[in-house]
């Protein structure tokens, strides 16, 4: 497991330089950006039951023969792993923006995904249809226009004054981005 300063030490030992120039100017944003990268995470962690549940939601609404007789969804069993399996990559999407690096994302959640739902009989389409939700979700938490989706909460950064720079809140928001596509590539 990586973060982006183990990744860099890592890039230069690999070909026995120092880290300077680009490297060195991308970890300092990395650290200039910390408190913004923290309140991102914190706006997604804070309201991760109603990101997967409203995803989960959202995909059996579109496709209600999840949870009907042969759905993959069907018995509160399966219902129950499905909403998990959403928390666990929810989770790992947050310790990746947190730690700047997919890898543990990779490593720890991904690795043997899409073998293991292949063996399952999960549709990957559907898992991947949930997973596109939650990053619109969590999308909408880390720039504050979370109110369009009737969030009242008001834990999103720019509405708590905690980050004035909504540029710097919409790279945060690619990077996770990021992160839910590296999810949907790994089950497709
Ligand atoms: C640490 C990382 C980690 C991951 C990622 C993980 C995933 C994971 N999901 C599983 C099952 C499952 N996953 C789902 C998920 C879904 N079904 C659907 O129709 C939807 C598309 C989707 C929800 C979005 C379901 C229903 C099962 C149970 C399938 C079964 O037993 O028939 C299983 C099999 C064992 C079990 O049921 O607990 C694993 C290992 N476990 C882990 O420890």
């Amino acid at each position: 497991m990586l973060d982006a300063f183990s990744r860099a030490a890592v890039a230069a030992d690999a070909s026995g330089s120092f880290i300077g120039g680009d490297k060195l100017s991308a970890l300092k944003a990395f650290v200039a950006d910390g408190n913004k990268r923290l309140d991102a995470v914190k706006s997604i962690s804070t309201s991760a039951s109603c990101i997967v549940t409203d995803s989960v939601a959202g995909m059996i609404c579109e496709n209600t023969g999840l949870t009907a007789p042969g759905g993959n969804c069907y018995t509160n069993r399966r219902m129950a792993a499905c909403l998990r399996d959403g928390e666990i990559v929810l989770r790992y999407v947050s310790y990746a923006l947190l730690a700047g690096d997919a890898s543990v994302l990779q490593d720890r959640c991904l690795n043997g995904l899409k073998e293991t739902y292949a063996a399952l009989g999960v549709p990957t389409g559907s898992a991947a249809r949930a997973v596109a939700i939650m990053k619109a979700c969590a999308v909408a938490h880390i720039t504050g226009t979370n109110k369009r989706f009737g969030d009242t909460a008001n834990n999103n950064l720019l509405d708590q004054g905690t980050s004035k720079d909504p540029a710097g809140c919409q790279s945060l928001a690619s990077e996770a981005s990021g992160y839910f596509d590296t999810v949907v590539s790994a089950i497709s």
